[in-house]
């Protein structure tokens, strides 16, 4: 299978992550890309599409947001990463500050997430690695992998989360909309909820998104993924959320799974994107479910059994050392 990885997205590194009332070492490391590499052989480096492609999903103010804050935030006097404090969630208005923490609060919906000097040029090469994968399948591969990093589906049209900036399912997901696909489908099987997907999509009924996921009311990022979100508007019922209780195994992940799965046929997707995550892992380190490595082999051929031309992109999974043998047990079922 074609795999796309640009040299840039190794060189996003952020030092620390707010968590639990501290700062904790940066969960999603250059490692991590790494491990997988090492473990699936050679990748390519994608195609520069530009930024047309991006912009179809992100607003353009929020591009030069994640382009400009390291610059701000250095003029402002501030050693290391760019990290926001300060959130309009209270009357929020229409406003266009200026000031670095009142613009990254503005683009932020939490603290987890640095934005280093090296972050837009790793994110833009990750969006690139997901448009070129994209790209192969609409040419006739049946699959294709975006070894996307930094992650992209907590990240919405004009905010960044979850270690993601720009949202590379939903880049995805567009540029096979914009290629002439009718109807796409997003199947998001990352341990977390992917509320920027989500969220891009939540009002539109020419893209599916199905998501299998930590119950929300106990794992980040707790305000979205519950069962009643299914859509508005357009795309009421075009939403699928199947949280599942810490513990997961195989067998319930497999049953949520083939629900999604289900709907996607119904639905009558022309094209497939899967955010990939691998911290369902039974041993990484910051979830809470029990899915062995031989586990993603099964979930890829159920996937692999819908018979969609399919473009994975790769999002979370800590557990550096399982890392690489859990995509590429993953890749093989495809
Ligand atoms: C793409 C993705 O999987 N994002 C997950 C973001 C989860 N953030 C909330 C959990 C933070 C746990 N951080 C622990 C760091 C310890 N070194
Ligand atoms: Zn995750």
């Amino acid at each position: 299978m074609r795999s796309f990885f640009h040299p840039a997205q190794a060189h996003h590194a952020p030092a620390r992550e707010l968590h639990n009332g501290g700062f904790a070492d940066y969960a999603e490391v250059p490692a991590r890309a790494a491990a997988i590499r090492a473990a699936i052989g050679a990748t390519q480096v994608p195609t520069d599409r530009g930024e047309a492609p991006i912009a179809a999903v992100h607003d353009p103010a929020y591009l030069a947001f994640l382009r400009d804050a390291p610059r701000l935030w250095r003029e402002a006097g501030r050693p290391g990463d760019a990290i926001p404090y300060a959130f309009p969630i209270v009357g929020r208005r229409p406003l266009a500050p200026a000031r670095i923490d009142a613009l990254i609060g503005l683009h932020s919906f939490d603290a987890t997430t640095p934005i280093t000097p090296e972050a837009w040029a790793a994110s833009y090469g990750s969006a690139q690695s997901a448009l070129a994968a994209t790209h192969a399948v609409l040419a006739g591969e049946r699959a294709a992998f975006a070894l996307c990093r930094p992650p992209g589906h907590h990240a919405g049209r004009d905010y960044c989360g979850g270690y993601c900036h720009l949202n590379t399912a939903a880049i995805a997901a567009q540029a096979a909309r914009d290629a002439g696909n009718a109807r796409v489908a997003i199947l998001d099987i990352d341990y977390h909820h992917g509320n920027g997907t989500q969220d891009i999509f939540y009002a539109r009924g020419d893209v599916f998104y199905a998501s299998v996921h930590a119950d929300p009311v106990s794992d980040y990022p707790f305000f979205w993924g519950h069962a009643d979100e299914r859509g508005k508007g357009a795309g009421e019922g075009t939403t699928l959320n199947l949280p599942l209780p810490h513990g997961t195994r195989l067998h319930a992940f497999r049953r949520a799974q083939a629900t999604a799965l289900d709907a996607i046929a119904r639905f009558g997707a022309g094209l497939l994107v899967v955010s990939f995550g691998a911290d369902t892992w039974e041993g990484d380190p910051i979830s809470h479910f029990a899915l062995t490595t031989a586990d993603y082999a099964v979930l890829a051929r159920d996937i692999a059994a819908l018979a969609l031309p399919t473009v994975v992109v790769m999002e979370g999974g800590y557990a550096v050392e399982a890392l690489g043998a859990n995509v590429a047990s993953f890749l093989s079922g495809l």
